[in-house]
């Protein structure tokens, strides 16, 4: 399998997943302007959508959209306890909080990013996003996972888009319970791993 990612952006968490499951797999750095590989493909031959993450198959096949790769990565190896079992509610409510983190979390992000965007258009998405980042608070008030059952591909999401809080100039602080959330998920030597191999910019650990 080869994972196309670009560092600092939402393929974090299927490389962070990649890692917990210690599946085979070979990087490949994208540069999101250019679109080059770093080795100089056209990545709009690999993904016309142009974004990361990309997963492609020992068959070839490419896949996209990271809430589903997270899932066909968690079921390689269902052992690991990644995701419920297909078909259980539990998997239900792992699709819910995945839908929920890419469109409302990840999704709102997005325009935060754009400096065509003006600042006081940007605040109507902040005030959003902290509406969102309540209902995350109250969760994990109670849990110290997304899933009451514990970590999960979700909580690889969730820590990957809560890290851009940090260009954004967003402090945690009236989110205690979200802030020890990325303390306990960033201990995790998986995230720890992933985070050192894409700021070193390496392509193998
Ligand atoms: N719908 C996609 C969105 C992926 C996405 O937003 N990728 C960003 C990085 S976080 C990207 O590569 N953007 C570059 C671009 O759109 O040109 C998903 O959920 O995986």
């Amino acid at each position: 399998m080869k994972l196309y990612y670009a560092p600092e952006t939402c393929s974090l968490a299927p490389h962070i997943v990649l890692l917990e499951l210690d599946l085979p797999f070979e990087r490949v750095r994208v540069d999101n302007r250019s679109k080059l590989t770093e080795h100089g493909e056209d990545f709009l031959h690999i993904n016309p959508k142009g974004y990361v993450a990309a997963l492609q198959l020992d068959n070839g096949e490419v896949l996209t959209e990271g809430a589903v790769i997270l899932q066909f990565l968690a079921d390689l190896k269902p052992t690991a306890g990644l995701a419920p079992a297909n078909g259980s509610w539990q998997r239900v409510r792992l699709q819910e909080w995945l839908n929920f983190l890419g469109s409302e979390i990840h999704g709102t992000m997005g325009p935060l990013f754009n400096a065509a965007i003006a600042e006081d258009v940007k605040a109507i998405f902040r005030a959003r996003l902290f509406q969102r980042f309540a209902l995350l608070e109250n969760t994990l008030a109670r849990q110290d996972h997304l899933l009451e059952s514990g970590f999960s591909v979700a909580d690889a999401y969730l820590f990957t888009v809560m890290r851009w809080n940090r260009f954004f100039a967003i402090d945690l602080a009236p989110w205690p319970a979200l802030a020890r959330f990325m303390e306990r998920v960033g201990e995790r030597p998986s995230v720890k791993a992933a985070l050192e191999i894409e700021s070193a910019g390496l392509t193998q650990p």
